[in-house]
């Protein structure tokens, strides 16, 4: 096997990787990460593919090229012009891996090294779609209310400061008047991230970014967006882990070549989107995408039953020294704690798609999560829950209070999260729950150390900083129940405090 260092780099150059000159770019994506690269990447692959194969919709596919644009870190952008914009996606089935090279890029640079040049790329008029996957984190809006963050410090920076904004909403508004004061050309703005309705979400904060701005400017921007400009909800779906030294060297063992970013994949993916496309869009249903009605549908189903029942494998595995989901859902008690709240308290809130069949659905996921091969890490998963959780927890929670029924392992969700997050002097929730990151840690830091008791830190928490919303914030029996689950967890672990929301559960079911 030869040295890494001594392989050539992944390049247009070498034989089978697709040739992305010739392509013209028409998305500038914001959010340049691991998922957006192994995800909308190789579903325009499979539009462009069909589209030069001249068989599918949306002809004139080489206009879709895609404008990278990473956030802070240069190392994405700066990696790919490396090797020639391209990438190895390595899909990770337990039976072995896949390996393709999207290739589908004409450029990447990063916003914060030149903001000017995301304004004029979403201005330009070969521009047709502007997509994003910058996490819940990224939409710069108060968790509290749903609106936009308008005291946020990069939030009032980007009302004042037109030519350089920092923030997407920010970015995407200025990009838009760009587009208004010159050509006029119509955009479609696409949330690709895990947020309810994510496309009026994000329509939302963006007008509420233009209602900002002077009166004559802001008729104009959002006279603009109400005739030209249209966000479409989506629902995304596919695991993909942070990359790391072994997938570098798996792709150089097995492709004979160095890529710095290769992104690795569950085989899994799924993408729904809603057909409301101002002016085109790639034929992305070649590569299996579906346009539906029932986005919304789509959405609930995964943020409650994919993304709520992931949380609490996450932090019920950190919690007893798991480093990945797998390693966690393995567990029996964690296994039963995950199909519990899935089925009895997340599934009850949905409504399934036309054609979707629910149990089918539940042990797909579970397959998904035992794919070990994948290594996905708990502290990935339970990173930035204090916004996550926001998306998950509380109107399956609300229902279930709302019909007499106490839901337990909504609540040792909660506790899990406080218990990794904010733990108590004295508790040491090891090292996958110190390696989560969020933008509430500080505060919850705060409020564990002034908390005499696991219940007045989830008195705190929940019902004064009002992790979990408004209404919830109210339910003084589910914070009292948080609590005690707490309680559980630091004397005697997360799998006891599994077994005893079971045994509260099926004593009250
Ligand atoms: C996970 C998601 O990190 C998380 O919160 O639940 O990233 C999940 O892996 C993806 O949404 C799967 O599509």
């Amino acid at each position: 096997m030869a040295e890494r260092s001594a392989l050539p780099r992944l390049s247009a150059a070498y034989d089978g990787a697709p040739r992305h000159g010739g392509l013209r770019p028409g998305i500038v994506h914001l959010g340049l990460g691991n998922f957006h690269r192994a995800h909308q990447a190789v579903y325009t692959r499979a539009a462009l593919d069909a589209s030069r194969a001249g068989g599918a919709v949306g002809a004139g596919g080489d206009e879709w090229g895609i404008v990278g644009v990473a956030n802070r870190s240069a190392a994405v952008p700066d990696a790919m012009h490396a090797q020639d914009l391209l990438y190895t996606v390595v899909e990770i089935a337990p039976e072995g891996q896949r390996f393709s090279v999207p290739g589908v890029h004409t450029d990447a640079f990063t916003a914060a090294g030149d903001p000017e040049r995301v304004v004029a790329s979403i201005g330009a008029s070969g521009t047709r779609i502007v997509s994003l996957t910058v996490t819940e984190n990224g939409y710069c809006y108060s968790p509290r209310t749903g609106h936009l963050a308008v005291d946020d410090p990069a939030i009032r920076r980007d009302v004042s400061d037109a030519a350089r904004p920092s923030t997407p909403i920010g970015q995407i508004a200025r990009g838009l008047q760009s587009r208004a004061r010159s050509h006029g050309e119509p955009i479609t703005v696409l949330s690709c991230d895990n947020l309810a309705d994510n496309g009026h979400h994000t329509e939302r904060l963006v007008r509420e970014f233009a209602g900002l701005l002077p009166e004559a400017e802001a008729a104009e921007l959002l006279a603009f967006i109400a005739d030209r400009v249209t966000f479409p909800s989506t629902m995304v779906d596919r695991i993909v882990p942070a990359t790391t030294d072994h997938y570098r060297r798996l792709v150089a063992d097995r492709l004979g070549y160095v890529d710095d970013v290769p992104v690795p994949a569950e085989p899994f993916s799924m993408w729904v989107l809603e057909e409301r496309f101002a002016a085109g869009r790639p034929a992305w249903e070649a590569g299996g995408a579906v346009f539906s009605d029932e986005v919304s549908r789509y959405e609930e189903l995964k943020v409650r039953l994919l993304n709520g029942t992931h949380s609490l494998i996450a932090y019920l595995g950190a919690l007893s020294g798991a480093a990945t989901i797998p390693e966690s859902v393995r567990q029996a008690p964690i296994e039963a704690a995950a199909r519990a709240v899935l089925r009895d308290e997340y599934r009850p809130s949905v409504t399934a798609p036309r054609g979707v069949d629910l149990d089918a659905y539940e042990e797909d996921l579970f397959t998904r999560w035992r794919n070990t091969a994948l290594g996905h890490r708990t502290s990935q998963v339970g990173s930035d829950g204090s916004l996550k959780l926001r998306q998950r927890i509380p109107v399956p929670a609300l229902a279930a209070l709302d019909a007499g029924r106490m839901p337990h392992f909504l609540a040792l969700t909660a506790a899990a999260y406080l218990a990794c997050l904010a733990p108590l002097p004295g508790f040491d929730p090891g090292p996958h729950a110190w390696a989560m990151v969020d933008p509430a840690r500080g505060a919850l830091a705060q409020a564990a150390e002034r908390s005499s008791s696991s219940a007045d830190l989830a008195r705190r928490v929940l019902g004064e900083q009002h992790l979990l919303g408004e209404e919830l914030a109210g339910r003084d029996a589910f914070i009292e129940r948080t609590g005690e689950l707490l309680d559980v967890i630091r004397a005697h672990g997360a799998p006891a405090a599994a077994a005893e929301a079971g045994a509260a559960h099926h004593h009250t079911a």
